[in-house]
């Protein structure tokens, strides 16, 4: 309803004088403090409003404040420690409503709900995820879209699960009704076979007219039943939309993200997500959030999903305000969108909107809600439809007529759907894209990555200076000179020198790089040193960012202590920025199952399920060195077991210039794959895993390191990772002529050709032993069992590797060492 009357409060507490600005302020302090609690803000009634000890007043003041604080809008703001915020908003809410297009609201009110019941109709029994109840979720938007429209922005950025994402594809994405009805056809099940995505999950763009004739770009982030999952996503499309733009970009590309309830209150992604919110490395100058709280969760009450009286008051720990409103009372709707709005261009910060509804259907349509919800489905059936309510309040009169003639269209287009082609609701890529590949890997999608040697020396020397005032760390100082010897070639190479050399000449080349990850500007192992601090100012200077005066940004953030949060950043800043090489890193590689939905979901099923491609780098610490179960497993196993398709890429390089050629080989070929690399630990700075400068100059990443040593071997010692070295240590010690050691570099794609030549080398060797860390029941083993049976020939295919096992690796270095021990007298019998 247009305008709610505040019910009369039963306080029987005596009015208070009234006299002077002081009380005045007294009275409607206490008001935006607690009125929300009091406001009026579920339409069916059943949220009842908490009288609050200090609102029990009467009076001119009171009735005032009440009117304001308590009517179908509750703000949450007194929180906020800036004063000027506080300030800002108050004067929003007490000030004079502005006016309504109510018109233009009661048609997307009328569309939305028409739109639901033509598809109830057609398609009795299918799941749709109705918005009917928060319906008006749509001059909602329209408001924050004409809103963003004044100021200059050109794209929406959108991300919402489930409830009410097919009507939002319609009236916010702008696809034509018939695209929708179409999913609903499913006319060609034979072109998404094994992939593809159902219909309310995929993505769509298309282009809002806002009232004032602003066109902007409205693109509807992909998504998957994971909900929150795409929330970091959806931000991190965001920030790579901002920068591509550079000044002026969080004015131009908006984020929205609508969340349910349940999910909002429940799921620990989104709090990681709102935790990035004013940390300069991933903000956006302000994400909207909608709740749309319809008080339920698939069977599951408010009292039950969550402690606080609102889902929304999780958002209470930032300064960021709240506004609950009753989803009925339209133009409070809009009211509020268009504070909100005005808010986050003002403060560059995070709102949130909570617009209480309910749910007429169960949670989805094909789910009966009186079995759970009896009481409550009896007053939803009894309930009036919201344009009927609104018409009715605002006065429209022809509001039945304009209701016909939208049915009326949209089931001319529900006809039409059956003989449409069903073509992607996300027709236009953006041109950024266009130089980029997805699909099955193509040997000609090589790229030399080699550098010549002055270059190498020339970084090197940008690398390793800093300002002659600068007060460098005595022991900073040592590990740039010795970097400075390795670019020279009067030392071999370790990972850190390699890893900034790659990004040193990718820079410097004009690709940018962005590499965020728990302490990775130092390094978690003290290996990177990326962002050199004066030791009396602690003023930063960042070698990476004076390599040349035309080169591409070097960025290297600290992230938050978050996984799945800032991973999913990432990935999203990935889609967006094709030609960044973008790296995540995790603290170690068992931590990357926190963010185990965002790999699922969207790493590596993102090309086949949508057909969008990313680049990402996930660099993931991995090898037993004793440090216990969790410091020592990235899970090989699960990444293997998620690899089809040439879906993503699975690397473990086992020394420096290997990762080198990686990095490079990554950022420079066109094939945009994501990347999963098991980095050392220990093997960080080992002589054994250096490389010689020369390996730099010339060669490339190679999939396969045949052996090199060994002329004659009657056996193949096979193996992925740290192992190596230390197999090869063995046979040095043994003084082994006959066992070769063969590296896998490249998990997957599996190098099967380059296998094949390396084993082919030793046609006396009659078996081949793959012999890994891990136990049984991890590493590699299942993976490569067969497909080394495969291309062993008639050689016997033999495994070394721990005792499978419930845990990754012993909690004790000793246990670990004597288990190392036997790994390697395994690979080498009798042989003393
Ligand atoms: C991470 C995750 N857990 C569980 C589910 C299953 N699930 C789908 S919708 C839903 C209820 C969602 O409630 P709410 O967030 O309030 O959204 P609503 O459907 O009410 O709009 C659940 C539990 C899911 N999709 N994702
Ligand atoms: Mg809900």
């Amino acid at each position: 309803m247009a305008s709610r009357q505040t019910k009369p409060s039963n306080s029987t507490a005596t009015a208070l004088a009234e006299n002077g600005n002081g009380e005045r302020e007294r009275v409607f302090d206490a008001f935006r403090h607690w009125g929300y609690l009091e406001a009026d803000l579920d339409p069916l009634g059943f949220l009842q409003p908490v009288p609050h000890p200090d609102l029990q007043m009467q009076g001119e003041y009171a009735d005032e404040a009440r009117r304001i604080y308590c009517g179908t809008i509750g703000a949450e703001f007194m929180h906020i420690p800036d004063p000027a915020c506080r300030r800002w908003i108050q004067e929003q809410l007490e000030g004079p409503p502005s006016a309504v297009d109510q018109q233009r609201a009661l048609d997307l009110l009328t569309r939305g709900e028409l739109f639901e019941l033509v598809l109830q109709q057609r398609y009795l029994g299918t799941k749709r995820f109705s918005l009917e109840g928060v319906t008006s979720l749509l001059p909602l938007v329209d408001e924050i879209l004409n809103g963003a429209g004044r100021h200059g922005a050109i794209e929406l950025v959108f991300g919402m699960s489930h409830r009410g994402r097919l009507n939002a594809m319609v009236h916010v994405a702008k696809r034509m009704p018939e695209e929708v009805f179409a999913g609903f056809e499913d006319v060609d099940p034979r072109s998404v076979l094994g992939g593809g995505d159902v219909k309310y999950h995929m993505g769509a763009t298309g282009e809002y007219l806002t009232r004032d004739g602003a066109k902007i770009h409205i693109h509807l982030v992909s998504n998957p039943s994971h909900l929150e999952a795409v929330d970091p996503v959806t931000v991190g499309r965001t920030r790579a939309k901002q920068d591509r733009t550079g000044e002026g970009g969080s004015e131009k590309f908006l984020p929205l993200l609508v969340h349910g309830d349940g999910a909002f209150a429940g799921q620990g992604v989104f709090a990681e997500t709102l935790n990035l919110a004013d940390i300069p490395a991933y903000s956006v100058g302000g994400t909207l959030h909608v709740i749309v709280n319809n008080l339920i969760g698939f069977t599951t009450v408010s009292q039950e999903l969550h402690s606080s009286r609102f889902a929304a008051q999780l958002a209470r720990r930032q300064s960021i305000p709240i506004f609950h409103v009753n989803a009925e009372d339209v133009d409070a709707v809009v009211r509020v969108g268009r504070i909100a709005l005005e808010y986050r261009y003002k403060f560059r910060g995070d709102v949130v909107i909570d617009l209480i509804g309910y749910r007429r259907h169960g949670h989805s349509e094909v789910d009966d809600p009186t079995i759970t919800q009896p009481l409550l489905y009896k007053a939803i059936h009894e309930h009036p439809r919201l344009w009927v309510i609104y018409a009715e309040d605002v006065g429209i009169e022809d509001a039945q007529q304009r209701a016909d003639a939208i049915q009326a269209e949209l089931e001319s287009a529900q006809k039409h759907a059956g003989h449409i082609r069903k073509k992607p609701l996300m027709r236009d890529l953006p041109r950024y894209w266009d130089h980029y590949i997805g699909g099955r890997y193509k040997s000609q999608y090589e790229v030399e990555t080699a550098l010549p040697a002055e270059e190498t020396l020339a970084l090197t020397e940008r690398l390793t200076s800093y300002p002659p005032d600068f007060h460098i760390h005595p022991k900073v100082k040592k590990l740039l000179e010795q970097r400075a010897e390795m670019g020279r070639g009067a030392r071999a190479l370790d990972y850190g020198m390699a890893e900034a050399l790659a990004f040193a000449s990718l820079v410097k080349a004009g690709i940018p790089v962005r590499l965020s990850g728990q302490d990775c500007r130092r390094g978690t192992f003290n290996q990177r040193h990326s962002v050199l601090l004066d030791i009396e100012t602690e003023q930063e200077y960042v070698p990476l960012q004076h390599v040349s005066e035309a080169q591409a940004h070097c960025r290297i953030y600290n992230s938050t202590l978050s996984e799945a949060g800032v991973l999913g950043f990432e990935y999203g800043y990935s889609r967006d920025y094709p030609e960044t090489l973008v790296l995540w890193e995790a603290q170690f590689g068992d931590f990357a199952n926190v963010a185990q939905a965002v790999i699922d979901q969207f790493v590596v099923a993102g090309e086949a399920k949508w057909n969008l491609l990313s680049g990402l780098v996930m660099l993931l610490p991995h090898g037993y060195e004793g440090q216990g179960p969790e410091h020592s497993s990235a899970r090989i196993e699960r990444f293997l077991q998620l690899a089809a398709m040439d879906n993503f890429q699975i690397c473990q390089p086992s020394n420096a210039v290997q990762y080198f050629h990686l990095l490079r080989r990554q950022a420079l070929r066109h094939w945009r794959k994501p990347l999963v690399v098991f980095t050392p630990k220990s093997m960080l700075r080992h002589p054994d895993a250096s490389s010689p400068i020369e390996d730099f100059t010339h060669q490339r990443f190679l999939t396969v390191l045949p052996d090199a040593e060994v002329s004659d071997a009657t056996r193949i010692l096979m193996c992925t990772g740290k192992i190596v070295h230390e197999l090869r240590a063995e046979r040095k010690k043994k003084n082994d002529q006959s066992t070769a050691i063969v590296a896998v570099e490249q998990l997957y794609p599996f190098p099967e050709k380059e296998l094949e030549a390396a084993i082919g080398q030793f046609p006396s060797a009659r078996e081949v032993v793959w012999v890994q860390e891990e136990p049984a029941n991890m590493g590699a083993l299942f993976y490569v069992l067969p497909r080394l049976r495969r291309i062993a020939g008639d050689r016997a295919v033999l495994s070394v590797k721990r005792s499978a096992s419930a845990s990754p690796a012993t909690g004790s270095a000793k246990a670990h060492e004597v288990e190392q021990k036997t790994l390697l007298t395994l690979a080498f019998p009798n042989k003393n």
